[in-house]
């Protein structure tokens, strides 16, 4: 049992040098951290001539991003490396590897994606990746399914369902997402002049109803294995691949949480254009490079499953014609509100994306902020009345114009 210890270069370096697995005994090897995330370390070890490397992660008993003032489990290492071999498991080309995981250091050493790019980056800087929707898609539908009660036999997955029981990481989730947002709260962070159209939102009765039936199912609807953090941070993408990292705040949640997140990150990133591509021609490029990234995931999700539960659905009364169609209607349903909450959250809650923040011109930056804020009310109010993944994107469209 090794006692928890905050690594530096220097003991991170002497861990792998000890486990003896990675290098050979004679490699020169050297160490940086590199994490600039909101909540762990995040080391690189390589061999001299950089021929081979690993990643390090360990958690902090803190947020990282706030400090000592907001403590924080260690067990979401081992929910981290659990979730990824999971659905590694089931997905293994769009999961990133756990090569070592070590629960009392809360160390798990993965695959170094370095020849690959985070995904907000690059879509910050207008390049696009034309396998991403059909990756994403696929990557949450069979993730969704084979960790749901079509596939899984019950008692399985009561099982799951305790083993991946992360109260304080989806206490942020709760927090963030569905409570600050929509009162005054020290955590939030919009300006000023954003001011009226914030309080506007928090009297809206009709969408305070919304958020409430959204926090509700993300409360109590176990229905699968979500990775529970799917933002454009959460992906390694290169023109052929893409893969999912950082899933620490997995959990057995509503399956329209991971699809929603990951949509809404996209529209995030939609409404941030306007304040970053100056040309026209540009912009309308990237804008409907998103919209039909959205599209394929959408679609892609929604066949995927439909294949999976006719051929693989093992429990007997889920089998009954139309069932399967009904379920992912209300899958869909969620997707689009919880894309909302995301939207609204990223805006005016703690955790801002660098699509907007980094956008330097003031009146720029609020446009997009009043829109994103718009977008993520309208997802929300309209969410009930989506049948399918075409009334989804018309909506999107609609709005997003
Ligand atoms: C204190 S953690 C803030 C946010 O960072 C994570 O990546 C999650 O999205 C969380 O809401
Ligand atoms: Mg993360």
């Amino acid at each position: 049992m090794s006692k928890y210890v905050a690594f530096n270069n220097d003991t991170a370096l002497s861990y792998v040098q000890e486990l003896g697995q990675f290098f050979p005994a004679d490699a020169v090897l050297s160490c940086y951290e590199f994490g600039d995330g909101n909540l762990n370390l995040v080391f690189r070890i390589q061999d001299a001539n950089e021929q081979r490397s690993i990643i390090l992660k360990q958690a902090l008993p803190y947020a990282r991003c706030v400090g000592e003032s907001w403590p924080l489990t260690l067990d979401r290492a081992r929910i981290e490396a659990s979730v990824l071999q999971k659905h590694g498991a089931v997905c293994p080309e769009l999961t990133a590897k756990v090569l070592h995981h070590n629960s009392e250091l809360a160390v798990t050493i993965l695959e170094d994606l370095g020849h690959m790019a985070i995904l907000r980056g690059e879509l910050n800087q207008g390049n696009t990746f034309k396998h991403l929707g059909t990756h994403v898609g696929t990557y949450l539908a069979n993730t969704s399914f084979f960790h749901s009660d079509f596939y899984l036999p019950a008692a399985d997955k009561k099982s799951l369902v305790q083993e991946f029981t992360n109260p304080e990481l989806c206490a942020i989730t709760e927090d963030l997402f569905f409570d600050d947002p929509y009162r005054d709260h020290e955590r939030n962070n919009y300006p000023v002049a954003l001011e009226e159209q914030v309080s506007l939102l928090r009297e809206n009765k009709t969408l305070l109803i919304n958020v409430a039936k959204l926090k509700s199912k993300f409360y109590s609807s176990p229905q699968t294995l979500l990775h529970g953090d799917v933002h454009t941070g959460s992906l390694f993408v290169s023109a052929q691949e893409t893969k999912f990292i950082d899933p620490e705040f997995g959990f057995f949640g509503p399956i329209g949480f991971d699809l929603g997140s990951f949509i809404g990150n996209l529209l995030l990133n939609y409404c941030a254009q306007n304040g970053r591509i100056i040309e026209t021609p540009k912009r309308r490029d990237v804008h409907s490079y998103l919209l039909s990234t959205i599209s394929t995931c959408l679609q892609t999700f929604e066949q995927h499953w439909l294949t999976l539960a006719k051929t693989d659905t093992r429990d007997l009364a889920l089998q009954a014609p139309g069932y399967v169609e009904q379920f992912l209607q209300e899958v869909l349903q969620d997707a689009m509100g919880y894309c909302g909450t995301e939207l609204i959250r990223r805006t005016i809650g703690l955790a801002h994306v660098a699509d907007i923040d980094g956008i330097e011109d003031e009146a720029k930056r609020l446009a997009v902020q009043k829109q994103t804020l718009l977008l993520g009310e309208q997802l929300i109010l309209n969410s009930k009345s989506c049948r399918s993944t075409d009334d989804f994107y018309q909506l999107i469209i609609s709005f997003a114009h």
